[in-house]
């Protein structure tokens, strides 16, 4: 007989996290959205018992893969193998525990991408259009998405993709923007006709619908118990409403799965169709391996289908793959797509292009062992239901607060106790003589393993970290409320029973608190001989008297105010760097207002003479037409310019300063100069065209 696990999912579950670009690194954003929430599920199913299989891969194809391969001047190959193993050891350094991670350049991926699309073909789910599609006569390419840029017609705000407008948020095809340019080479593209397979969408509006509202498809509910998160639900809802256009399936482009038909030389498949068929090719690999049959987890009633993404990645897995799939015929549809919002960081979008983000390969090296860390404060702070904030002022408070004072400290006094009292080896004790203050204790411990099991079934995983740390809580404040080290001076039979139920609470965090900090965890186990944690094992009395325990060293260390201003800081110069900011600026002055500056009387000058000033090293005598007059001005730059240099110059002149006098000579106004960050002055010079008297406003 096998063992029964009371906590075991009814169904199988085919569980997908988003496959990111393979164009660059991963950060924290993408670790909260869509691969920490899918970690912390899966862990728990395989310690619930339940079957449970997530995928993930490198997505290698799509304009985000070509336009970057351009930009560095490299091969689209040189750019999807370099970060194909960078954003694996990002994952791998967080402890992300896919059970298989894929790529979609591989030629296995091609052939399954391309007989899903000949079935959808050879069945009329596509329709066939030629049409006049944006073409750039300098690079010669058709261009489609990214690779145009244009007014938004919608918000008219410039810079707007060809497949949508960052600004508003719109969907747009690229015949909609105004004024549109290549990306490749800035040329205005001319019209050309080319061949396109569309997903007509708006013929499944009617099925969508309750699908997204309720799960109801062909009579069944299809969702899993758990109801869709509100802004997933509302989105689609708005996608419906606002009625479902025709969208293009393929490309004409020259990396991508390759359209299989006839004549289609140069065509691709769309990648956001090839993309989440790479979900099934990873599974198929990785049943390959493990001699299953991918179609369960695929084409099974018995089988729930989640998947976990960013909230930018809802139409594509909440309408157009469902269609997609439903088209198809032999599979399921996703029963849940628990799509997390955006994380900011300080206060600012975490941007790539302007380089702000925390990388999760440079933390990973900055702070090395601190992965439990980082999960643990992106778990607090995961954007379930809205965007949320990483600050590392916060980070520093949840580590040194939580991890290190609650949980750290917690156990280590557990452990020196148990060591000093007892040769470390677990008292025995007799639960009828349990205070009732003992028995709350047990209590706690008996309803957590199911309050946090419901929660992660919810997708509330910080509700859920929040119960299991409250275990820890618990644990600390009986302790500290107990006083075992008094208690054992006057009372050593009750000190043992509070050091066993110290103990108690402390391997029950190493069980609870596995899914979310997987190295602590297992750390705890080991020193407190738990040899399988399945999250049956978490129960008020787990760790039987007279077992020895090991040892520990310190959990968290306590992270210093400097540590985390250094990172403030490096955000800020790489910041700088990527925006072209200079780090040796001035700090802006004190806003001024409009009427303040209307104030000031700047013309163009003419400088008509110019001599040294006797004695004095730093001064010129400058002697400038104003238009209204000739009137000297002194001018602090003899050590920068001869007097020959200046005469005959146009300059930017301050005429209405209040006149001063320095050696007897009267300075009727200041010549503006600009310092260079050598030290150096160079006038401000009117464009050519200008003469003296013209106004400078
Ligand atoms: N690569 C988009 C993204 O990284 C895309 C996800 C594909 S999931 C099938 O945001
Ligand atoms: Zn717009």
């Amino acid at each position: 007989m096998g063992s029964t696990f009371t906590y075991k999912h009814p169904k199988r579950l085919m569980m997908t996290s988003a496959l990111p670009y393979a164009n660059g690194q991963i950060h924290i954003g993408h670790i909260a959205g869509a691969y920490l929430p899918g970690d912390i599920r899966a862990r728990f199913e395989r310690m619930a018992g339940s079957e449970i299989v997530w995928v993930c891969g490198s997505d290698e194809h799509g304009a985000a893969i070509t336009l970057r391969a351009k930009k560095d001047g490299v091969t689209p190959r040189e750019i999807v193998d370099r970060y194909h193993i960078e954003m694996q050891q990002a994952f791998q350094g967080l402890d992300m525990s896919f059970d298989h991670y894929s790529r979609t350049s591989s030629d296995r991926h091609h052939k399954v991408a391309q007989a899903f699309f000949m079935k959808l073909l050879d069945q009329g789910s596509f329709e066939v259009k030629t049409e006049a599609q944006f073409y750039d006569p300098e690079a010669n390419q058709f261009l489609a998405d990214r690779y145009i840029t244009g007014t938004c017609p919608k918000c008219e705000s410039p810079g707007a993709f060809g497949d949508q407008c960052e600004k508003c948020g719109s969907t747009l095809s690229p015949t909609e923007l105004i004024e549109p340019k290549s990306t490749l080479s800035g040329a205005t593209p001319i019209l050309k006709d080319t061949t396109l397979w569309y997903l007509p969408m708006g013929r499944h509006e009617n099925w969508l619908k309750p699908y997204i509202e309720s799960g109801e498809l062909d009579g069944h509910t299809h969702h899993a118990s758990d109801a869709w998160k509100a802004h997933v639900t509302g989105q689609c809802r708005s996608w419906i409403e606002s009625g479902l256009q025709s969208r293009a399936m393929t490309r004409d482009l020259d990396w991508g799965v390759p359209v299989p038909v006839e004549g289609a030389e140069g065509k691709v498949l769309y990648v956001w169709l090839d993309a989440p068929i790479g979900y099934i090719t990873a599974t198929m690999e990785w049943a390959e391996k493990n001699g299953a049959q991918w179609e369960d987890w695929w084409q099974s009633p018995e089988t729930e289908l989640i998947h976990f993404i960013g909230k930018d990645n809802i139409v594509f897995h909440c309408l157009i793959f469902p269609i997609l799939l439903k088209e198809h015929g032999d599979y399921i549809l996703p029963s849940n797509v628990p799509a997390n919002a955006f994380m900011n960081l300080e206060g600012d979008k975490i941007s790539t292009s302007r380089n702000w983000a925390v990388w999760v390969n440079e933390f990973l090296e900055e702070f090395p062992g601190k992965s439990d860390e980082l999960r643990y404060v992106l778990t607090s702070i995961m954007p379930e239901q809205k965007d949320s904030e990483f600050t590392w002022a916060d980070y520093r408070e949840r580590v040194n607060n939580e991890l290190a004072d609650v949980l750290g400290n917690f156990v280590n006094r557990v452990l020196v106790l148990t060591k000093k009292y007892y040769d470390s080896s677990v008292p025995a004790v007799e639960v009828s003589d349990f205070t009732s203050g003992d028995l709350e204790v047990v209590n706690q411990l008996e309803s957590a393993p199911q309050k946090i099991a419901d929660c992660i079934r919810k997708n509330r995983y910080r509700d859920a970290l929040q119960e299991a740390m409250s275990i820890a809580r618990l644990g600390n404040k009986y302790m500290t409320e107990q006083e075992p080290w008094k208690v054992q001076k006057t009372d050593p039979d009750r000190t043992r029973i509070i050091l066993n139920l110290c103990i108690q609470v402390t391997a029950n965090c190493a069980v609870l608190l596995e899914p979310f900090l997987p190295k602590t965890a297992s750390k705890i186990q080991r020193a407190f001989g738990i040899e399988s944690a399945s999250w049956d094992s978490a129960k008020p009395i787990m760790v039987p008297a007279e077992t020895k325990l090991g040892e520990l060293p310190i959990l968290f260390e306590k992270i210093e105010e400097s540590t985390v201003q250094a990172q403030v800081e490096k955000l800020e110069s790489a910041k700088a760097q990527a925006t072209g900011a200079r780090s040796d600026c001035q700090p802006l002055k004190e806003i001024m207002t409009f009427e303040d500056f209307q104030k000031l009387d700047l013309r163009v000058g003419e400088v008509v003479a110019c001599e040294r000033v006797p004695k004095a090293d730093k001064l010129l005598q400058l002697t400038i037409r104003t238009g209204l007059d000739e009137r000297t001005v002194l001018s602090g730059i003899a050590e920068h310019f001869s007097p020959e240099e200046v005469v005959g110059r146009r300059v930017t002149l301050l005429a209405n300063l209040a006149p001063r006098k320095i050696r007897g000579i009267e300075s009727q106004g200041m010549v503006l100069m600009a310092e260079t960050a050598e030290g150096e002055l160079r006038f401000v010079t009117p464009e050519e065209g200008t003469n003296a008297g013209d106004v400078i406003r």
